[in-house]
């Protein structure tokens, strides 16, 4: 231990957690951080203030924490991604602390109004979708469990775009989260790093004849470090995320001085600063921007750089950096890496090529989340060239390695050869970034059984046989602190009063409610519970839209990201169907359903707009006649985001999980609706198999072709018309919508949607898996009839969840990939 850490300013007094002690610091937060007086403090100074007040009762642990990995030298793991979608922190700091109930009496008795101010904090939603928010479900877990778990990322200004409706349309708005501060955030100013782009190579032979390279005359950016703790349940460990912002250099200061032209220095000093400025929009597509690259560079640079910098306080070789560090790479975003690690050991520490490619790959492993070709990266060799010319030539140098070896393996076959190589030759030449992370990593893994199987069989086929046993399965999970105890506080006591607490930290507790699904009274509660969650759910669409929907009818949720293979628009086929069959037949003893839709399309994906403004036209008419009013409504829910989520989740009855099976790698909001009771109707794809097999077939409402079917018809040619022609039902519901039933002023506006099922081979088979949606939909209405029946089924939903808890995720990783150990810390003992 080093001489400072015995110092008196580790012997300070721990935060309290009393009412009073929590009153005091509420009202001294106000007054001596925010600089408000009670007459005076809006919503949003109250917030602040009590912001301030959890957060000064995380920083005990966080630097109880930091200082015994330090002091242990524990191996550390760090997840580095582009993505994190953290949502709110001021409940999740409260839950994840346990003072709930003093904290919820001191804000009562502070005249705090809990409710208004929690509204005011924004997401932090720095992330798109599933990826960015496994991302912050990992992080939950990691604390939970004691592992010395970082974050590395960027600290994006602008986050998410806001999404708003205008005319039924999409409309983007830009998020600027940032603009009243950040309380979570600490800024590290000294934490800063240099980052170089473009520039050359040059080449020269050291006194010992050796080839070394310098990159020399680059731009250069600073990395600044911004510290948020990441408290674990239950635990007195508090773990770090490290984003990065961009700051100029000095240069730019020095530039204005030797040539007078101060406005042209700062404009440049402002172009270097917009890389740390806007998360890109597009979830599982690759765009091939520039200033993407550079994002992804610059925070790998700077990542990579504070680690070895850490673990260089106790080592002075390489050697046995596998041994302390594993750096985890969420998708193949960060896999600039690899060459950076290599660049840093060969070119600045001089190790020998094989030796630092032996601690690289040691050090490294890659999750890959999606098998869909438009999602897997592809950098084009000219722009890659332009701005990382030095890791082009090492990339060069990995790809010239693995073809000799693969060359060793299988002499004469040149197609493996072609098909393995990281440089894609066909067309204009590309690097294929998830042949680098496979090659530099030791272990590669898909996030659900099915999704790992196809990626063996499929597009990793090559590397599956010339690696066995590198590619493995972890199957996803998803917090139970934020997705039931915290977003769902009256199914979390309900359970809470029947097992105990114990779920929390252990979900494969929640099995003990197995038997309860046959207590009458049980379901009773369980049912009055979903009946509260439904009704806050109704005031809220109320409060925002303007809209009434019946608490009794049958919430049928389909949330997430719009996408064609998600397949939104086969449920407005069913959507339609069911106007039609209302309309036609309106004593038939229809369910009333509404069915609701949230989810954002990227900016530039024109068929997923059309699709929002095909639900949003439907809903127009469908909640505007009056024969079907009481039997259907529609509801396109604006802004979905992960605090939209934690109001929708508790409200669904069906959960829609219905991409076309081979497309969807794994899903996450499967297992939070589930979790929650919801049912799930969905097709053999991603977690649902996983869920299946969980819950059993009774349980779940399984339609639609396989995998291996949906493989089978693409080979034999899948003919979407002779659906058409075929099912009477479905061609009237496809000619609606195309000649302009649901847009009369504008009759052609949806002739593009109905075009891709009937002139564009219907890529994802909705017209093959029509029939038996709309028979599997039908059977979703009987069971909800039975309503004892369904709660049934509900209760054995959640009770058989235990499984996709992340905890259990992480635990795999820990195990199967990091060899990382718990690490608790121990309040340090101060000995004089
Ligand atoms: N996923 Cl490649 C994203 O959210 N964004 C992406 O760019 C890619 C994948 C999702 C994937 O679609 C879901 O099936 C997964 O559950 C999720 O990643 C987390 O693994």
């Amino acid at each position: 231990m080093n001489d400072y850490l015995k110092t008196s300013i580790f012997e300070h007094k721990k935060v309290r957690f009393d009412k009073d002690s929590i009153k005091h610091s509420l009202s001294n937060s106000l007054t001596y951080s925010v600089g408000k007086d009670t007459v005076t403090a809006t919503d949003r100074d109250m917030f602040f203030a009590t912001a301030y007040m959890v957060r000064n009762r995380l920083i005990d642990r966080w630097m109880e924490t930091m200082r015994s990995y330090y002091v242990n030298d524990v191996k550390r793991v760090y997840y580095f991604s582009l993505e994190f979608l953290m949502g709110r922190t001021l409940m999740n700091g409260v839950h994840n602390l346990a003072f709930e109930q003093q904290f919820r009496e001191a804000l009562k008795e502070s005249a705090i109004n809990l409710d208004e101010i929690r509204e005011v904090e924004p997401d932090a939603a720095l992330g798109n979708g599933g990826l960015g928010r496994l991302a912050a479900c990992f992080l939950d877990s990691m604390a939970t469990l004691d592992l010395p778990g970082y974050g590395y990322g960027i600290r994006y200004e602008y986050g998410m775009f806001a999404q708003r409706i205008e005319d039924g349309r999409q409309v983007e708005h830009p998020d600027n989260w940032l603009r009243y501060g950040n309380p979570w955030e600490f800024p590290r100013p000294e934490v800063l790093h240099q980052v170089k782009f473009h520039g050359r190579v040059v080449q020269y032979a050291d006194e010992r004849g050796m080839l070394r390279y310098h990159w020399i005359d680059t731009d250069d950016v600073m990395a600044m470090a911004f510290d948020t703790p990441i408290p674990g349940y239950g635990t007195r460990t508090a773990n770090n995320m490290r984003l990065w912002s961009a700051k100029a250099t000095r240069d730019f200061e020095l530039r204005y001085f030797n040539e007078g032209n101060y406005v042209k220095a700062v404009e440049d000093k402002n172009a270097s600063e917009n890389l740390s400025k806007v998360l890109y929009p597009d979830d599982s597509t690759a765009m091939g921007r520039e200033l993407r690259l550079k994002q992804q560079y610059f925070f790998v640079c700077a990542s990579l750089h504070d680690i070895l910098r850490r673990y260089r306080k106790y080592q002075n070789n390489f050697d046995a950096l596998p041994d302390k560090v594993a750096i985890q790479l969420n998708d193949t975003h960060p896999a600039i890496a690899i060459p950076e690690l290599m660049r840093l050991l060969v070119d600045l520490h001089h190790l020998e090529w094989e030796k630092a490619w032996n601690i690289t790959t040691r050090t490294f492993a890659y999750t890959n989340h999606t098998l869909m070709p438009e999602a897997l990266e592809t950098w084009a060799v000219t722009l890659f060239e332009s701005i990382l010319p030095r890791h082009l030539q090492i990339i060069y140098e990995i790809n010239r390695r693995l073809l000799r070896d693969v060359m060793h393996r299988y002499p004469g076959d040149n197609g493996i050869l072609r098909r393995m190589s990281i440089i894609d030759e066909e067309g204009g030449r590309r690097i294929r970034m998830a042949h680098l992370a496979i090659v530099g990593s030791h272990k590669v893994n898909g996030v659900a059984q099915i999704h790992t199987e196809l990626m063996k069989q499929t597009i990793f086929r090559d590397f599956d046989r010339f690696f066995p046993g590198k590619i493995i399965n972890i199957t996803n999970g998803i917090t139970p602190r934020r997705w039931l105890n915290q977003a769902n506080r009256r199914l979390a006591e309900l359970i809470t009063s029947r097992i105990g607490p114990g779920w929390i930290k252990d979900l494969t507790q929640l099995k003990r409610l197995v038997p309860l699904a046959d207590d009458a009274s049980f379901r009773e509660e369980f049912a009055a519970v979903k009946r509260l969650d439904k009704e806050r759910l109704v005031a809220m669409l109320k409060k925002k839209l303007g809209i009434d929907i019946n608490p009794d009818s049958l919430f049928d949720v389909q949330i997430k990201r719009i996408h064609e293979y998600k397949r939104q628009l086969l449920n407005v086929l069913h959507v339609v169907t069911l106007y039609n069959r209302i309309r036609h037949d309106p004593n038939a003893g229809h369910v009333h359903r509404t069915v609701i839709f949230g989810g954002k399309a990227a900016p530039g994906y024109s068929m997923a707009k059309l699709i929002i403004k095909l639900i949003n036209d439907i809903a127009d008419i469908v909640n505007n006649d009056p024969r079907v009013a009481g039997h259907l409504k529609v509801v396109f829910i604006p802004n979905y985001d992960v605090s939209t989520a934690e109001e929708m989740i508790p409200a669904a009855d069906l959960s829609e999980q219905i991409s076309t099976a081979g497309t969807e790698a794994s899903g996450t909001g499967n297992m939070k609706l589930a979790l929650n009771g919801a049912l799930t109707i969905g097709t053999l794809d991603g977690a649902n198999i996983e869920i299946r097999e969980e819950v059993g077939e009774d349980n779940i409402f399984i339609f639609g072709l396989t995998a291996t079917e949906i493989t089978e018809m693409k080979a034999n040619g899948y003919q979407p018309l002779d659906f058409y022609h075929s099912n009477a039902e479905l061609r009237t519901v496809l000619d609606m919508i195309g000649s302009g039933f649901f847009s009369p002023d504008e009759p052609g506006r949806f002739k593009p949607v109905i075009d891709t099922l009937l002139q564009h081979g219907d890529k994802y088979f909705l017209l093959a898996d029509y029939a038996s949606y709309i028979a599997c939909q039908k059977k979703v209405d009987a069971a909800y009839q039975d309503q004892e029946e369904w709660i049934r089924k509900a209760i054995l939903n959640v009770a058989q969840m235990g499984k996709f808890s992340s905890d259990r995720t992480i635990l795999q990783y820990a195990n199967e990939i990091w060899d990382a150990k718990p690490a608790k810390p121990a309040p340090l003992q101060v000995d004089e």
